[in-house]
């Protein structure tokens, strides 16, 4: 996995992860706001669904088990997903492409569950509320969806990924399974779950995990109006095959994964001269026996006869509702839902090639960066940003805001070092 951060834990999957159909257990992303909690005993644990409903109700994991068993592949993607990529840089996890996977999930209806308590007329969102516990002041991982998704038959409550009970880092032992939306509304280790008759009005609904209804200029404000919570995923391919670099003449495969929202994947087409010219490619089957798969990705590929050059590969998915991937980018505040058509850039040569890392040596820490930065996450968490001295200046006070210790006398040498050590 590429180590974002260690602690919060946020894990990436390397490329090769996706020349597979099912994502491994130990090869699917993580992501936390905060550290992963204690796995509950099970004996003791229970589920809370109370609020506007009929009849408040508590299940224990043998109650769920109990209840018609659905099993379904999907796709889980993070909304930050490619957030790197984005120019100018965004603050936030600097995902590449792996924060994204394919596994076979199993539980129950989450519609099966709201039965049990029966809705009120007046209710509107859902509120699902996990274990995990904040940092400092941060606010609490709480989100809602809307009733209407909630009811979907596809949105589940599932207790397995992959054949097993989930493990700690993926929601041990009840998350949400909302299939073709962005994984923030999928939250882990689920305990309490309110009926509302409003959205939640809490950070991590009104302030994180929002992004423009229109495309807007990099860098420019938008105004709070015209700001919507993150939903639906965006089609999207990989090219996981060939890597950028160098490779021998001859027969090629390209070959990769393409996945969609609640629209399936129709096409993926493969453009080896940067996006002038397109090929189909072929994709593997949609439909399995069974289990419930229209939330899956699909894997594709393309054979290719090479001779010596540079080539730049493109993959370009297109969904059955028409939605297809831009070719350049439309930059948002967040950098949510990044799914520009991918460049791989290519020397095709029969010299023999190796790459050498280059070493780096980190310079000293300013007085007091310890103790007011590198308690509750390690360095890895900024180095990945690349941010400007503006966006640094705005990511301190959010953290002194959650509590962070730093002594105003050392404010101005810290955010210099930051701003020096991990600029754009
Ligand atoms: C009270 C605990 C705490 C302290 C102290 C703290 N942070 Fe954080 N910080 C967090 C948490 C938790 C996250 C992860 C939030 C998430 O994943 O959404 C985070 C994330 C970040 C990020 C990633 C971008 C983002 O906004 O999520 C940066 C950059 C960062 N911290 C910088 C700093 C700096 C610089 C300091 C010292 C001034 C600091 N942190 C001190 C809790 C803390
Ligand atoms: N309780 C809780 N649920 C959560 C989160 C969290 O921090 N706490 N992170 C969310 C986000 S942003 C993502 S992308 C997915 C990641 O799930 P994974 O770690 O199983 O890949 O979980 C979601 N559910
Ligand atoms: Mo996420």
């Amino acid at each position: 996995m590429i180590v974002r951060s260690s602690r919060p834990e946020d894990l990436e999957m390397p490329l090769e992860g996706f020349n597979q159909w099912i994502t491994p257990v130990d090869q699917f992303f993580v992501r936390c706001h905060t550290y992963t909690p204690e796995p509950p005993n099970l004996g003791e644990w229970r589920l809370k669904l109370d609020g506007v409903v009929n009849q408040p109700v508590t299940l224990t994991i043998d109650d769920l088990k109990k209840m018609r068993r659905v099993e379904m592949v999907a796709v889980m993607e993070c909304a930050g997903n490619g957030r790197s990529f984005y120019q100018p840089r965004v603050a936030g996890t600097q995902w590449a492409f792996g924060s994204v996977g394919n596994a076979r999930w199993a539980g129950v209806r989450f519609r099966d569950v709201l039965e049990k308590a029966g809705l009120k007329d007046s209710a509107q969102h859902i509120l699902f509320d996990g274990a995990d516990v904040p940092l400092g002041k941060m606010p609490k991982f709480q989100r809602t969806i809307p009733v209407k998704k909630a009811i979907d038959p596809d949105t589940l409550l599932a207790y397995e990924m992959n054949g097993q009970p989930l493990s700690i880092e993926h929601g041990f032992p009840l998350r949400m399974i909302v299939p073709g939306w962005a994984s923030d509304s999928w939250t882990k280790w689920l305990e309490h779950i309110e009926v509302l008759d409003h959205e939640f009005e809490g950070f991590w609904m009104k302030t994180a995990y929002r992004h423009p209804t229109h495309p807007v200029e990099p860098g420019a404000a938008v105004d709070p109006k015209e700001m919507v919570p993150v939903t639906d995923l965006n089609v999207k391919s990989v090219i996981a095959s060939p890597v950028a670099g160098w490779i021998k003449p001859g027969r090629v495969r390209i070959s990769g994964t393409a996945w969609s929202n609640t629209s399936p994947v129709a096409r993926v087409d493969v453009s080896v001269d940067g996006g002038s010219t397109w090929k189909p490619a072929k994709l593997g089957p949609s439909k399995l026996r069974k289990v419930e798969s229209q939330y899956a990705w699909r894997l594709w590929q393309l054979d290719w006869q090479v001779a010596e050059g540079q080539y730049t590969l493109r993959a370009r998915a297109t969904n059955e509702a028409g939605q297809t991937q831009p070719l350049t980018e439309e930059w948002n505040p967040s950098g949510y839902l990044w799914n520009v058509a991918q460049r791989v850039d290519v020397e095709v040569t029969t010299k023999e090639m190796i790459n050498i890392p280059i070493e780096s040596r980190p310079p000293a820490q300013p007085p007091g960066y310890q103790s007011a930065c590198l308690t509750c996450h390690d360095e890895g968490m900024m180095v990945q940003q690349q941010l400007t001295p503006a966006q640094w200046d705005r990511e301190v006070n959010k953290m002194t805001g959650w509590g962070a210790p730093l002594k105003p006398e050392d404010r101005d040498a810290i955010l210099k070092y930051l701003a020096s050590q991990f600029k754009p």
